[in-house]
């Protein structure tokens, strides 16, 4: 699952810069039975299967370092957002630490996470999209990852407001105008006017953004 979003353009960029040094690990490496064993059913019973400790803290006490941030990911966790995407994109070394349908042990919680993160409160099958969604948006903050033009939009919206309506040509399509003000030329009205939109639509599309 990871090889082909993480080998498109951005992200493969990145990577072939330098900027970025990003590797999968596969869990069932570090299991030493036949069938590569990574789960097993829950003590007291119960539905559905949990990755098994020992494999899990072999992997991670052999691939962390001293500055690495382990993250389990799973709707457990505290909710990802931008601000922790930048306070992701300032560590070292992330360990990211997922699995397919089944939840962890909870002494990996205890003794192994330095965090768990939540990419939304809705359950998938596996944790390789939440992964590759943190991965994309720490990426895209690194430095020299994205032009000037794209890093200095993001500033402006990162903001805490919506953007504002934007709109390229025609300046009318099917009967539908362009504000006439955007072809004014008034490059302060213009903002102004941009300003305000961003507020009315934050208010109306995402009011929590403004508390
Ligand atoms: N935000 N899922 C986690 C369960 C699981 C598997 C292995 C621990 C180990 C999700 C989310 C999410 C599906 C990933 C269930 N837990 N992860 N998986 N929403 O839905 O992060």
């Amino acid at each position: 699952m990871f090889a082909g979003p993480l080998d498109e353009s951005i992200i493969k960029r990145a990577r072939e810069a330098g900027l970025l040094d990003l590797k999968i690990h596969q869990l069932r490496d570090y299991t030493h039975d036949r069938h590569k064993t990574v789960d097993d059913r829950p003590f007291g019973g119960g539905p559905g299967m949990l990755l098994k400790p020992e494999p899990l803290f072999e992997a991670i006490e052999d691939l962390r370092r001293k500055s690495t941030r382990v993250i389990l990911l799973s709707p457990a966790g505290r909710k990802f957002d931008q601000a922790i995407a930048r306070e992701l994109a300032g560590q070292k070394h992330l360990l990211l630490v997922t699995g397919h349908y089944e939840g962890f042990d909870e002494r990996v919680r205890e003794k192994l996470a330095d965090d768990e993160l939540s990419i939304g409160d809705y359950v998938l099958t596996n944790g390789a999209l939440p992964a590759m969604v943190v991965i994309d948006a720490v990426t895209r903050l690194l430095p020299g990852v994205l032009g000037d033009d794209e890093s200095s939009r993001d500033e402006s919206f990162s903001a805490g407001l919506l953007e504002y309506p934007q709109y390229t040509r025609p300046a009318e399509f099917r009967g539908m105008k362009v504000p006439g003000m955007l072809l004014s030329g008034n490059h302060a009205e213009i903002k102004k006017w941009r300003a305000e939109q961003a507020k009315l639509r934050t208010k109306w599309q995402r009011p929590d953004l403004l508390k």
